[in-house]
């Protein structure tokens, strides 16, 4: 009798209080932002309660009470019910890691009832439910993937992590600071310095890899196309693989780019029977869990207990550079798979990396996320200190190390080797008739600069909802650039219009010596700049393109108090609320579209090819929308990636003549000077 009225009594709490969300079309994109940002608002502690609709849920909400609002009949909803009501779910207050399987296997129980949730009512009120219950770090990452994924994420913005969790981005001297003035009550501003000291040459390329807009692109890319992706999920991720290469190959080539113009060699890679040359001291301290432990300088690579051995890695490189000189790649079924074409890449960054996709996780492994591990164990590889992961276990800390430079550089030259094995681009592969670049240019000065920066640090510091909070934000050091416009003057000698592909890509000139890169020792070495579309009349056009509008960039997202305010505003008002602008976390921050010059100017080749859109375009209606904007490196969410071409192309295959590439006309090779200013 007793259960029966408690029970009761909870079914009339729900009933009560179901009504008072809507249906899923009557949200606003105000109403959807506001309720992420609130249920983002400071993670560690209870949901405010003031946010009382999100509150209510929290206690009131019975997510298994209606399974018919669930597209899969409450299956994911039932299943995590019972690891909380089983007392199995990690304990809050604990760091989370991706790597972890149990860590990630709970975060995507929650992915699941999220994206499976048919109305934003049911995901919201799930999201408040279990964010009380479950882990802060699995309750983040399950909401971030789930609003990037979700149909009914569309449009929103997500916060910028680094202002979310704090503690992964800012280091521990600041963040003492950031406790000490929360508990003083005295606002403040902490400058934070990059790790390391000038005794360290790689300290002068620290403020690359420790970036936190590059941070930021970093783990929003693995959040856009996660190792652990299943179709079922709603959708196949077009050439997840070859974007895993491409995108992590634009990382590597751009730290070179800056090392060259600090006057360091482009980056070694990493060998398992050599000592780790660089160490690294994260100066990072988790929220809970201690210290981010530190590695010396050349280290020898130990087997980590209970993840893999150092032999088991070699075995796996030599399996994966077997699969690239035969060809193809051994199914799980034995079949094989045809990597001798331009989809090879695709596979082979399945294997490497290795994601779901992998045709035979079993044989090939899975080389970059156990190397992640490994890496970031080296620390403790036995557990004897009962270490926390380190920084290399986390997408969002991994670019700091210099390790990760370096093992992504061994991936890379892997990558390499199956692209040299290809032949290179034939003329009709290479040429668009009748169309030839006349002029290349750029309006403006290419000049970098250091700036300034300020995040919020609010939500690195605990309180309750009785405490005042207190302005306190760190200051970090960005690199940035001068807005320019390209130019590039194009004739179309058709007698009708033609549809274009452009693409740009800078390239440096010389290596740590002097010496100058042949067009195939450099084409590696090329940033990508930018790719776009343009309708070209018969006759010449002047085609402009602005530093802040290319498709590799994102701007920075507005802080978390700002895109609170304008939600909440919107809100208030029951006006529309527009940050389509900021949809995508994925792409390499504006500011860092050019590499640091020096105060003498920094030579690149720049190099521009105009090629058939009518056979490159994948999705209509580039030219007007370029759909978030960033999709050179992070394609358009659930849909066919938008170029047809190999990512790279034209340069990622040999050139075996120089004159015989750059004689044809649609193809332009000049040369920029990137210079920096104090
Ligand atoms: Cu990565």
């Amino acid at each position: 009798m007793k259960a029966f009225v408690f029970f009761g009594l909870l079914a009339v709490a729900s009933a009560s209080w179901l009504p008072e969300f809507q249906s899923d079309s009557s949200v606003s994109t105000a109403k959807k932002q506001q309720d992420v940002l609130r249920l983002l608002f400071k993670v560690t502690e209870p949901i405010r309660k003031r946010y009382s609709e999100l509150k209510d849920a929290s206690v009131n909400f019975h997510p298994d009470a209606d399974l018919t609002k669930y597209t899969d009949g409450g299956a994911a909803v039932k299943a995590l019910l019972t690891e909380v009501e089983d007392g199995r779910t990690l304990e809050q207050k604990h760091y989370f890691s991706l790597f972890n399987d149990r860590h990630r296997e709970e975060a995507l129980m929650l992915f699941e009832v999220l994206i499976d949730s048919k109305d934003w009512a049911t995901a919201v009120a799930n999201a408040a439910y279990f964010r009380e219950k479950l882990n802060e770090g699995v309750f983040v990452y399950a909401l971030y993937t789930a609003v990037i994924h979700a149909p009914i994420g569309k449009d929103l913005v997500l916060p910028p992590l680094y202002e979310v969790t704090p503690h992964l981005f800012a280091n521990t001297e600041v963040i003492h600071k950031a406790y000490s003035a929360k508990m003083t009550q005295t606002p403040g501003k902490f400058k934070m310095s990059f790790t390391g000291t000038k005794k360290n040459p790689e300290q002068r390329v620290a403020y690359f890899g420790e970036d936190i807009g590059l941070n930021v692109h970093h783990v929003s890319w693995h959040m856009d196309y996660p190792f652990w992706w299943k179709d079922s999920y709603g959708y196949h991720l077009d050439r997840k693989g070859e974007l895993f290469f491409w995108a992590h190959h634009q990382l590597t080539v751009r730290f070179d780019a800056e090392r060259l113009s600090n006057n360091l060699d482009l980056v070694d890679e990493l060998y398992w029977d050599r000592p780790i040359v660089e160490g690294f001291a994260p100066h990072t301290t988790y929220k809970y869990g201690g210290e981010f432990p530190a590695r010396p300088d050349n280290v020898n690579f130990e087997d980590v207990d209970g993840v893999a051995r150092i032999r088991d890695m070699i075995i796996i490189e030599t399996r994966i550079r077997d699969a690239i000189a035969h060809g193809y790649v051994t199914a799980a079924d034995g079949s094989k798979i045809d990597i001798r074409n331009e989809h090879g890449i695709d596979v082979l960054g399945d294997v490497i990396e290795s994601s779901v996709y992998s045709p035979n996780a079993g044989y090939y492994g899975a080389l970059h996320n156990l190397a992640h591990i490994i890496l970031g164990r080296q620390g403790d590889p036995h557990g004897k200190f009962n270490m926390p992961p380190g920084v290399m276990e986390h997408f969002e800390t991994a670019t700091r190390d210099p390790s990760f430079f370096r093992l992504h550089k061994y991936m890379d030259n892997i990558f390499k080797e199956h692209k040299d094995s290809l032949p290179p681009y034939t003329k009709e592969e290479v040429e668009f008739p009748d169309v030839a670049i006349t002029a290349v240019g750029v309006e403006g000065k290419l000049e970098t600069f250091f700036e300034d920066f300020e995040f919020n640090l609010l939500m690195g510091v605990d309180d309750t909802e009785e405490v005042e909070d207190v302005p306190i934000s760190a200051i970090v050091s960005r690199l940035n650039h001068d807005p320019f416009t390209m130019t590039a003057d194009i004739s179309n000698n058709n007698a009708a219009d033609v549809f274009a592909t452009i693409r740009i890509f800078i390239c440096p000139r010389y290596d740590a010596n002097g010496i100058l890169f042949t067009l195939n020792e450099g084409r590696w070495n090329c940033v990508e700049i930018d790719k776009f579309w343009r309708t070209l009349t018969p006759g010449s056009n002047h085609i402009t393109r602005k530093s802040k509008d290319t498709s590799t960039t994102v701007p920075d997202v507005p802080s978390f108090q700002s895109l609170l305010e304008q939600a909440d505003a919107a809100v208030s008002s029951g006006s529309a609320l527009d940050l389509s602008a900021y949809s995508r976390g994925c792409g390499i921050p504006d500011r860092l579209l050019l590499p640091k010059g020096n105060t003498e100017g920094m030579e690149f080749a720049v190099i521009v090819a105009v090629t058939d859109g009518s056979k490159d375009a994948a999705v209509e209606g580039l030219e007007k929308d370029e759909r978030g904007g960033s999709h050179a490196q992070c394609g358009i969410h659930g849909e066919t990636f938008p170029d047809k071409r190999p990512l790279g192309y034209p340069l990622d295959r040999r050139i075996l003549d120089e004159r015989a590439l750059l004689n044809f006309p649609n193809l332009h090779k000049g040369i920029i000077t990137i210079s920096h200013r104090d």
